[in-house]
Parts: structure tokens; C-alpha cells; sequence
């Protein structure tokens, strides 16, 4: 009943000039898999570029960050209706967002809301690091993430956003968590927590993504489990094989 998802983190790779190359092999794979929502994040420069090789067709473009503020004195940063220009999603709280640019719940909430304003799917990532998962405090730290973040949407607005769980020590690490482990903080703590909030049918319709070193050999493993119904790829959606695997495997 919950559509599986893909998306495709490229974070800082990419030149539009090499999107477009990277795009143009991997589309056709893409396409053929029509029952997967899949979706590719490039950096702002290629959004473009990339938005003229995907009109019209069935796969979506995301940015992976935007900012609150409609308009106005924010040097280097991107107001919603600029991403909604060219994109349908984009990825919110990012643990690297919240690692080296200081964005906390707050932020993320701010965003959240000026992107479901704007008429955007947000990805939100929630995820704790590796010194919270040793020391207990998964719980806290994901389930606070996912009050914070959401706080004061309405039933209606969190049914039009994704979440993807990110246990911050599996991320580019190539120590991706077991699909069972993600699972149990899936269904264990995000499920609960949405369900406490929002109550059952919301945190029933929720689509959770895994996100953490998912490559074409080991997708199969978190897509199995009941609770995750697809990945933000990062390092893999680089590799047009790779990512079609995935895609694929998510169908
Ligand atoms: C997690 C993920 C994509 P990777 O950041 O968001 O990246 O798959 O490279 O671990």
C-alpha cells in the first residue's frame, strides 16, 4: 500500500555538464521501473540541466537543501519557489547539514514548512550518530528528530512527506546498518513516535526510506523488511548501474 521510493543523494558531484552525461545513461533503466517513485538530487548548478532530460517523464527531480525565506538578503542561499522551479523534492536535514552547517530541528522545521508551502515533497532525514547509538540514546535522538522537525505540521502536511532514516555512522562508511537494526528504529521508535503525534493512519501511511552505504548488493536486504519501503542512495546513485539495481530491487 506504500509506494516504494528511491532517491538519489549526488550531494557535491556533479558539473551540469557531467549530470547530463550521468542522467542521459541511467534514464532508460530509470524509466522501465514503473513502480518505484524515483527521484534524483543533484546539486542546484545541474538542477536545470537536468530538469530539461526529465520533463515529461515519470522520474522526479529533488534539490537537497533550500531555505525558509521567500526572498530577500540571504547570500548563497535558495528560496522554495526558486527549487520548485525546477524540482518536485527536496531532502531536508541531512545529517551532514546538521554536522558541518549547523542545522538543527528548528531549522529543519522551518524549511519543512516553507517546502510543503511551496507545494514540494520533502525527504526528511532523521538518524543518530555513532556515539548516540553506543551510549543508548537512539531513541531519544531519533524520536526528538522527528518531533522537532515535524513539529506543528498538520495530519494533512505530514502525509505529503517522506522520512528517510540515516544512522549517521553508516553513511559513506560503506558500514551499512543490517536491515534489521534499521527496521527496528524504523517500526521501534519513527512508527511510534509519528503515531504518538499524528496518530495511526498517518504513521501508518508513512514512507521511510533507509539511507547509508545501500548499494546494488545489499538493497535487497533493507527492502525486505515491513517497515522500510525504499533508500536515499548516496554514493552508489553515482554509479548508473548501480543505481538501476537498486531501483529495481525496490520494485
Ligand atoms: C547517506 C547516503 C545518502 P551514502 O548520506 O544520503 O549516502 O549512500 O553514500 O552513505
Amino acid at each position: 500500500m506504500r509506494k516504494p521510493f528511491v532517491a538519489g543523494n549526488w550531494k557535491m558531484n556533479k558539473t551540469a555538464a557531467e549530470a547530463r552525461a550521468l542522467v542521459s545513461e541511467m534514464l532508460p533503466g530509470l524509466r522501465a521501473v514503473e513502480t518505484v517513485e524515483r527521484v534524483i538530487c543533484p546539486p542546484f548548478t545541474a538542477l536545470s540541466t537536468v530538469a530539461e532530460l526529465l520533463a515529461g517523464g515519470p522520474v522526479g527531480l529533488g534539490a537537497q537543501n533550500m531555505h525558509w525565506e521567500a526572498s530577500g538578503a540571504f547570500t548563497g542561499e535558495v528560496a522554495p519557489a526558486m527549487v520548485k522551479e525546477f524540482c518536485q523534492y527536496v531532502i531536508l536535514g541531512h545529517s551532514e547539514r546538521r554536522a558541518y552547517f549547523g542545522e538543527t530541528d528548528q531549522t529543519v522545521n522551518r524549511r519543512l514548512k516553507a517546502a510543503l508551502a511551496a507545494g514540494l515533497t520533502p525527504i526528511v532525514c532523521v538518524g543518530e550518530t555513532l556515539q548516540e547509538n553506543e551510549s543508548g540514546q537512539t531513541y531519544k535522538v531519533v524520536s526528538g528528530q522527528v518531533r522537532g522537525g515535524l513539529e506543528g505540521l498538520s495530519v494533512e502536511e505530514v502525509g505529503r512527506l517522506v522520512i528517510a532514516y540515516e544512522p549517521v555512522w553508516a553513511i559513506g562508511t560503506g558500514r551499512a546498518a543490517s536491515g534489521s537494526d534499521a527496521n527496528a528504529v524504523v517500526d521501534g521508535i519513527i512508527r511510534p513516535t509519528l503515531q504518538e503525534v499524528f496518530g495511526n493512519a498517518a504513521a501508518d501511511a508513512m514512507r521511510v526510506l533507509y539511507g547509508g552505504s545501500v548499494t546494488g548488493a545489499n538493497a535487497a536486504e533493507f527492502f525486505q523488511m515491513p517497515g522500510i519501503d525504499g533508500a536515499l542512495v548516496g554514493g552508489a546513485s553515482l554509479k548508473p548501474a548501480d543505481f538501476v539495481k537498486i531501483v529495481q530491487a525496490a520494485a
